[in-house]
């Protein structure tokens, strides 16, 4: 498959915020994926149930990459849990100038990157929505409850000739999303951008 290599844009959408549809909101569990060993390629993925009874939407959406905000209630004992500090920074891993927090929510927010369709690159049956978290963590977060706000789409999902050409891909998306979020528009009011604090509504992250 021939695999272009035109670049593309770091920053999607209008700076003035996110459009209809969008925000689309998901929550759920972290329960386990495929098991692909996603983690050892660096890009670990939470994987959450796709269920139509919580996200009505998600039925009928176009298949492809997205990029928003999600909250974790971490429990206490894990090492990126800020529930018995009082400042928390959520430094985005590679250095985001986005770096959103929450002190009086035991949701942390996060930057993410996410696809929800069926992986033509492992010709999957069922569709799954799976959520790269700009952040690396000092541990795993399976069944922590999650949500997103999803913000914006990236791109369609595609097929690849090889695993290097998808995580190259993977890697832009990651950009894109950082880049594409770290507006004042594009952030919730609980986060900061720049030293000043975001003015998009994110409360349903944190309540
Ligand atoms: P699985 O196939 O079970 O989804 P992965 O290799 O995709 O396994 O790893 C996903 C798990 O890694 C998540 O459920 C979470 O507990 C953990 N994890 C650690 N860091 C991250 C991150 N930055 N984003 C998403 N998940 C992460
Ligand atoms: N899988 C695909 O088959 N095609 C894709 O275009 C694709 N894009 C992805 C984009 C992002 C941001 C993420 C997090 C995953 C994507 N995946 C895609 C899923 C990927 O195959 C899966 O996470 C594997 O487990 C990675 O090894
Ligand atoms: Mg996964």
């Amino acid at each position: 498959m021939a695999e272009t290599t035109n670049p593309r844009p770091l920053i999607l959408y209008s700076d003035s915020g996110p459009e209809p549809p969008f925000p689309l909101c998901m929550e759920g569990a972290v329960i386990s994926g495929f098991g692909r060993g996603s983690k050892e390629l660096g890009i670990p993925t939470a994987n959450l149930p796709v269920d139509a009874a919580i996200a009505p939407w998600i039925a009928d959406v176009r298949s492809g990459v997205y990029f928003g905000w999600a909250s974790l209630a971490l429990p206490a004992t894990h090492p990126d849990s800020t529930a018995s500090t009082s400042a928390s920074t959520n430094h985005s891993n590679e250095g985001s100038s986005s770096t959103p927090q929450a002190t009086a929510s035991q949701f942390q927010i996060y930057p993410m990157v996410m696809s929800i369709g069926y992986n033509p690159f492992y010709k999957n049956t069922v569709r799954s929505a799976e959520v790269h978290v700009l952040h690396s963590f000092g541990a795993d977060f399976y069944d922590a409850p999650m949500r997103l706000l999803i913000l914006g789409f990236v791109r369609d999902e595609k097929d690849y000739n090889g695993l290097d050409a998808l995580i190259e891909d993977i890697r832009i998306d990651c950009d894109v999303a950082r880049r594409s979020l770290a507006r004042r528009a594009w952030t919730p009011i609980e986060g900061v951008v720049d030293g000043a604090k975001g003015t998009f509504d994110g409360a349903w992250l944190v309540r």
